[in-house]
């Protein structure tokens, strides 16, 4: 056979494997079978799907910062993960996907509708139109999270998806204190919470071990309390810059960075670095560390500074409460952190003040409280804070004890529902996870999934609940692949208790839904626990 006889048969060999590369249509997961995590509220399938090419524009139906600002989004990780390059239209027309702002939808509500020639993103906010964007990376292929793809046409089913969350407040905490973490890792978290629909980053800069934060008042706080970590390593923190970019980054997501400095206890930190805060607490022998001021280029001793600290016990650290200076220290601190933070809240910590009397510890957390309040922010504080008069702005974090819950309910404040036996993801999944504690519990999958905030105890209700907050202390983890393997699969698990009414919730459902998902982290390079309650 002649070159000119086989051509025709090339050709087409050519454009078959072009198509090829497409999924075809029977092979696209209707809609109401995909596996979106958190689940949405209503999901309406119809026939026929969407083809993301080349062709395929972008319209912003308002302009305006909130909208061009999820678009700009949308391009940078559609088009690294297509390799398109979408341009944007003035008016909707054939092969586009529109964002468009309405009234009278919820703040953080959207409404996608996939049909054979449009996407169209409806929301009241840009909030919406954001998670609108995460529901439509859902339901791509896992290979779309690989990021290198070349161009090919990718299909979207058809269909309607309505959704809003259950809660305002769905975040995780990072504990940055324990070992400390770069940027470049928390923005990575950003990321990942953002894919499903988290809103809020609550960053544990200080305790026992280490102080993240430069505080330009106080700068030993950094240069001595920040020196170290668990184990003894090198420790580090983030000066006001960087922390000023991780927050855009995060708003860039919208999630909102939650600043906490632990307070009156989790301060050895603070007392290594400045003398005159230490009322004369004695710190574990074991993990003391003498701080070496001269290799610090520090020529004054402070003989009643502490060791620095690199254990991992709690509760043996206090602020002087009863000395003016520390009153003076913390009104510095939260005034500077208030400043370059603007989200609502500012936690105060509270927890485990083992080495004050309790008379000391309440008239403490009211200034404390005060003092967040004169900077224009609410306060935020694990549970045992209830024990104060609390502010009926102030929300108290649930993690140990139910009757603390209750009293900041009675005083009429909001709880956040982080309890540690369902949702600590520093808990170990069982006792051979090579990771994590087990204090409070083993958690395997099933167990952070299967759970209900309002059925916890009969005296929270759900107007009382602010939101859920999925806590990773850092005691054990000291790498980003290490968070990774202890967030997923279970950070999932509770997006979806703060995102998807108990209704729609069901473990069959979510535990094959979330094996989809193990794929996706797969394409990205992202480490994941295979939990056994999976078929993988
Ligand atoms: C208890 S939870 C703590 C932390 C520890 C954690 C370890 C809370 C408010 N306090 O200091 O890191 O257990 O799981």
């Amino acid at each position: 056979m002649n070159l000119f006889k086989r051509l025709p048969l090339l050709l087409l060999t050519i454009a078959w494997a072009g198509i090829s590369c497409t999924s075809s249509p029977e092979n696209i997961t209707p809609i109401r079978e995909a596996a979106i995590i958190p689940q949405p509220g209503s999901v309406m399938e119809a026939t026929g799907t969407f083809t993301l090419n080349r062709h395929t524009k972008l319209v912003v139906a308002n302009e305006e910062p909130g909208t061009t600002g999820v678009v700009d989004y949308f391009m940078e990780y559609f088009s690294a993960a297509t390799g398109i390059n979408f341009p944007v239209a003035a008016s909707p027309g054939s092969n586009t996907i529109v964002f468009e702002l309405i009234a009278d939808m919820g703040a953080e509500e959207y409404f996608l509708e996939i049909d054979e020639d449009q996407i169209r993103i409806f929301a009241s906010q840009p909030a919406g139109l954001f998670y609108g964007i995460q529901t439509l990376r859902q339901l791509l292929p896992a290979e779309i999270e690989k990021g290198n793809s070349s161009s090919r046409e990718w299909l979207l089913p058809m269909g309607k998806i309505r959704d809003k969350p259950e809660y305002p407040y769905r975040g995780m905490m990072l504990d940055v204190a324990r070992h400390f973490f770069p940027v470049d890792d928390v923005k990575h978290v950003i990321d990942l919470l953002a894919k499903y629909k988290m809103n809020r980053l609550h960053l544990h800069l200080s305790d026992d071990q280490g102080w993240r934060i430069e505080i330009k008042s106080w700068p030993l706080l950094t240069t001595i309390g920040g020196s170290t970590e668990v184990g003894g390593g090198e420790g580090g923190f983030y000066t006001q810059e960087d922390y000023k970019e991780i927050v855009n980054y995060a708003e860039s997501r919208f999630i909102t960075i939650v600043p906490e400095i632990d307070m009156p206890g989790h301060t050895n930190s603070a007392l290594a670095s400045y003398g005159e805060l230490n009322p004369g607490i004695t710190v574990p022998e074991e993990g003391a560390v003498h701080v070496d001021r001269e290799a610090l280029g520090l020529s004054e001793p402070d003989p009643n500074a502490t060791p620095l600290y690199t254990g991992i016990e709690v509760g043996f650290s206090t602020l002087d409460t009863e000395k003016d200076i520390t009153y003076q220290f913390i009104d510095d601190v939260i005034r500077e952190i208030a400043a370059i933070t603007p989200g609502e809240y500012f936690h105060i910590g509270g927890d485990e003040s083992h080495v004050i009397a309790l008379e000391d510890y309440i008239p403490f957390i009211e200034r404390a409280q005060e003092t967040v309040a004169k900077y224009g922010k609410k306060s935020l504080g694990w549970d045992e804070i209830a024990h104060a008069t609390l502010l009926p702005t102030t929300v108290a974090q649930y993690w140990a004890e139910a009757e603390n819950a209750i009293m900041a309910i009675e005083q009429g404040a909001q709880v956040l529902i982080s309890p540690a036996v369902k949702a600590y993801l520093d808990m170990q999944y069982d006792s051979t996870t090579h990771l994590g504690l087990h204090w409070a519990a083993y958690i395997e999958l099933d167990d952070a999934y299967n759970w209900e905030p309002t059925e916890l105890e009969e005296g929270i209700q759900k107007e009382d609940i602010f939101g859920v907050e999925a806590p990773l202390w850092t005691e054990t983890i000291t790498t980003r692949d290490e968070i990774e393997f202890m967030i997923f699969p279970r950070l999932p698990a509770i997006a979806e208790i703060a995102w998807t009414p108990n209704n729609l919730r069901s473990w069959d459902s979510f535990s094959s839904r979330i094996k989809e998902h193990g794929k996706r982290w797969e394409a990205m390079g992202v480490n994941y626990y295979q939990s056994p309650t999976v078929e993988w």
